[in-house]
């Protein structure tokens, strides 16, 4: 797909290339200048019910190959990434607007998650049991789940989708996926891949859309599986009606409102640095995004003084030059959403400290006036225990100071004071402070003298509390896609039982 095309892309439907029963298109935007990329088929309930009806044809022969040779469409995949990195990393900076060496990151990390399902077609796929009885063997052995429903956000256009796709095609699934709609750029780029690397027609399909044909996916039968990645609110309709599903797994990985602990025992350099790496980067849009710094009083002071000079001067700017810090917000809506916040927290009576909601006219490069830009925004706040603003979730550049005293405890105290659970970082140089902290901060993603962004794909990536259930992606992900058989074989000429049951009569 060329930049800025007049054609209007279609579906992915069982190896064809489909307008689908709908009639209506979507346009998809630039965020940093408005400029249309291009028009899209809105996909709509019975697109999703042709995607699934050849998903579901397609499963039995797919299951049949060996898991080595389902990898091998992976391992195309894996190559024409590396090779088209820089492209495809314009594409992701033009469509999301994350700065470019952000929009490389993702296309890095999408080629290291193929990398690691294709490989891991070689590893041991379930566990030799030991037995009650010597002579008997046990098993547990995977099996795939079948028809896998997957259903990505805009913030990682191309790495979640194989977060999601990579490991549960490796295993013997066949997939329905509903790029965002922000992103059905890198949609229709990913589901050309799969058509280059000659993927059997109907194990991978791609209907664009919006949450209505995501929620199809949802409801349908004939999904065994359904991988979600985004927002708390919808994530957490997923998951209800997929529990009102007997058989149907959901796995969901949403949002947070992440914290770093920084204790009076720590580098300040790493502190406010990853602080700054945290909160800002993709423009606080990612669901590991810290929206609370949570400071020691002994070096409150110090700290305050170096992230908010830094917060103050940090560029926003054109995200397709190296050197741009943050891009713009996806689009004028959250723009709308992230205004909305930082004036919450004015009228909820916070110490604001940085306020570059609305750039000055001078900081906005010109080609870009329709971009939908805000700057960094720092509050201190003190009685905070009943604000909204440091307990919702907001997805920009907001970030509250929350000042403590005394231990450790104290800082994870406040760390844990969340209902969401998903990353959380300490910034200390004594162990016994990071040691605590790891093993008592309500994270699944905890991190020590790092930033809270930029997980590895081969470790576990999901969230504790309203953050998420199941894992969708890299290491976690087999659970999600697989089905666990627990196989018996008995080795002698008697029926030997464990337990002392007897087989005699
Ligand atoms: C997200 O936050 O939406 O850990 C995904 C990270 C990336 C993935 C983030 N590897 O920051």
């Amino acid at each position: 797909m060329s930049d800025q095309s007049t054609e209007t892309y279609r579906h992915y439907i069982g190896g064809e290339w489909t307008d689908g029963d709908g009639t209506e298109t979507f346009e998809s935007t630039n965020p940093a200048t408005g400029d249309v990329l291009g028009e899209f088929r809105r996909g709509t309930e019975s697109d999703i019910d042709a995607a699934l009806a050849e998903a579901d044809d397609a499963e039995e022969e797919w299951r049949e190959l060996s898991h080595i040779d389902r990898a091998e469409y992976l391992w195309d995949i894996y190559h024409e990434l590396r090779e088209r990195t820089d492209e495809l990393a314009e594409v992701v900076t033009k469509e999301c607007g994350k700065e470019i060496s952000e929009g490389r990151a993702d296309v890095i990390e999408a080629y290291h998650m193929v990398e690691w399902a294709a490989a891991d077609a070689r590893h041991p796929k379930g566990d030799v049991v030991p037995s009650e009885i010597p002579a008997k063997d046990a098993y547990m052995r995977r099996k795939p789940r079948g028809v896998i429903g997957c259903i990505t956000p805009w913030n990682f256009p191309v790495a979640i989708p194989f977060w999601h796709m990579a490991v549960a095609l490796v295993e013997g699934n066949t997939v329905v996926w509903k790029p965002a709609e922000q992103t059905p750029w890198c949609g229709q780029i990913i589901a050309e891949m799969f058509e280059d690397a000659g993927i059997p027609d109907g194990v991978f399909n791609m209907v664009q859309g919006f949450g209505d044909a995501g929620a199809s996916i949802v409801e349908d039968e004939r999904v065994d599986t359904v991988l979600f990645t985004g927002s708390a609110e919808v994530g957490h309709e997923v998951a209800e009606k997929v529990a009102q599903q007997p058989g149907k797994l959901a796995a969901c990985e949403m949002g947070g409102k992440n914290n770093i602990v920084v204790t009076e025992e720590a580098d300040l350099d790493i502190a406010v640095h990853s602080a700054l790496m945290s909160s800002f980067k993709t423009t606080g849009q990612r669901c590991v995004s810290s929206e609370r710094l949570v400071v020691h009083e002994d070096v409150y002071d110090e700290f305050k003084e170096r992230f908010v000079e830094l917060a103050q001067s940090v560029s926003v700017g054109n995200p397709l030059e190296e050197d741009t810090f943050m891009g713009p917000l996806i689009e004028a809506g959250h723009k709308e959403k992230v205004t909305k916040y930082n004036q919450l927290a004015k009228d909820e009576d916070v110490n604001v400290l940085v306020d570059r909601t609305e750039l000055d006219d001078d900081e906005i490069p010109e080609g870009h006036e329709e971009g939908h830009w805000v700057g960094p925004f720092v509050y201190e706040a003190e009685a905070w225990d009943d604000l909204r603003c440091t307990h919702e979730e907001v997805f920009g550049p907001h970030v509250a100071l929350l000042k403590y005293s005394g231990d450790i405890e104290e800082g994870v105290a406040i760390q844990n004071d969340t209902d969401y659970g998903l990353a959380g970082a300490i910034i200390s140089e004594n162990y016994r402070q990071i040691n605590y902290f790891r093993d008592n901060a309500e994270v699944g993603l905890a991190y020590g003298n790092l930033p809270c962004i930029g997980a590895e794909v081969h470790l576990p990536f999901g969230g504790v509390k309203k953050s998420g259930n199941g894992y969708p992606s890299a290491r976690e992900i087999i659970e999600a896609v697989t089905e666990r058989t627990a196989w018996t074989l008995n080795n002698s000429k008697d029926i030997q039982m464990a337990q002392g049951l007897s087989a005699d009569i």
